[in-house]
């Protein structure tokens, strides 16, 4: 018998524990000239277990992100030799914008203009020092858990609820970034669509047509994880191939068509197969949009001359 309370008390610490193994993995970078201020500060955010880095000025900060993209937040004084704290975040914010990475600047100057210049620079807080420890812990919390929810919004916004796979939007986004980086290498785009689907849904149940969506993102992560694939619409998924032959991106759909075909899904009472039509199509010069309309027509082909197989 363990009593209520501490359970309770168990409650708290548990999740205490993950709240501070979270803050763990998230890298606070510190910039000022003053040892004392940096140790200062640093000790308040450790006391919390952020992973927290020094620099004694912008230079050395900017050098800091270099090797750490990752860092979450800079907390950043003003007056420090070499660059100082307004320049630093408008150096930062050209590689970082204000929903990857957030910048506080911390001043004691009696300048009341100071903190207007961090922010329009693309700064996202400041900080008036001396700062009593509630105010700086407020901040900083709030600042996080800021960017975190921007976060969770962007990684919504780019997969698809159904199934976790990226969506559309995500894929197109990656697609053309990636052309864009590599104009002249062959392109290769897949897009393929699930089979009579509807009688899936007609015969079973829309319930079940999801669990066979799901089960077929899952196959797809499978053999396609390294490349750039996506739920398309409804039944339909792409594939964008980057680095692979055509010979081999073939082999790879091909194995996937089959693995698809051979699968059963176990659902309540029955076993559900699917098989998947795949229109292929690639380029050294074609445009995303007249790759896709290309392959969408090999698709309804393979659908015409019956399905279950690739046409390219
Ligand atoms: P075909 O072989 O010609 O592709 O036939 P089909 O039945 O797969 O094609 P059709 O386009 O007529 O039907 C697609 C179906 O996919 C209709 C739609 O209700 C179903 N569908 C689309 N999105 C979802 C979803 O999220 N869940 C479920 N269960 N069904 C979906
Ligand atoms: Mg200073
Ligand atoms: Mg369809
Ligand atoms: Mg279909
Ligand atoms: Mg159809």
């Amino acid at each position: 018998y363990i009593p209520k309370e501490n359970i309770q008390a168990f409650d708290y610490l548990r999740k205490l524990l993950v709240q501070l193994q979270k803050n763990a993995s998230i890298k606070v970078l510190v910039v000022d000239d003053s040892i004392a201020t940096l140790n200062y500060i640093t000790t308040l955010l450790e006391r919390h277990y952020f992973n927290v880095f020094n620099a004694n000025n912008g230079v050395e900060a900017l050098e800091m992100t270099e090797q750490h993209p990752d860092i979450k937040l800079v907390i950043t004084d003003h007056e420090m030799p070499e660059m100082d704290g307004v320049s630093l975040t408008t150096h930062l914010r050209k590689n970082f914008s204000n929903e990857n990475m957030g910048i506080i600047g911390v001043s004691s100057s009696d300048n009341k203009a100071l903190s207007a210049r961090f922010i329009k620079n693309g700064a996202n807080d400041y900080l008036a020092k001396p700062f009593c420890t509630e105010e700086f812990y407020c901040r900083v919390l709030q600042n996080i858990t800021l960017l975190e929810q921007v976060e969770t919004i962007h990684r919504q916004a780019n997969t698809d609820y159904l199934t976790q796979l990226p969506n559309r939007r995500y894929f197109f986004h990656v697609c053309k970034n990636m052309i864009n980086k590599r104009p002249s290498t062959e392109r290769m785009f897949a897009i393929m669509d699930i089979d009579h689907f509807k009688s899936v849904n007609d015969r079973y149940g829309h319930d079940i047509g999801d669990i066979v969506l799901q089960h077929s993102a899952t196959l797809l992560q499978r053999h396609f994880g390294e490349q750039c694939i996506a739920r398309f619409g409804g039944e339909e998924f792409v594939v964008f191939f980057e680095n692979t032959s055509r010979n081999e991106a073939l082999r790879v759909l091909e194995g996937f068509r089959v693995d698809l075909q051979d699968t059963a899904v176990s659902v309540v009472q029955a076993t559900v197969k699917v098989t998947v039509s795949i229109g292929f199509a690639s380029s050294h010069n074609l445009g995303l949009n007249e790759l896709i309309k290309i392959a969408d027509q090999r698709l309804y082909t393979a659908k015409e001359i019956g399905r279950n197989q690739i046409v390219s």
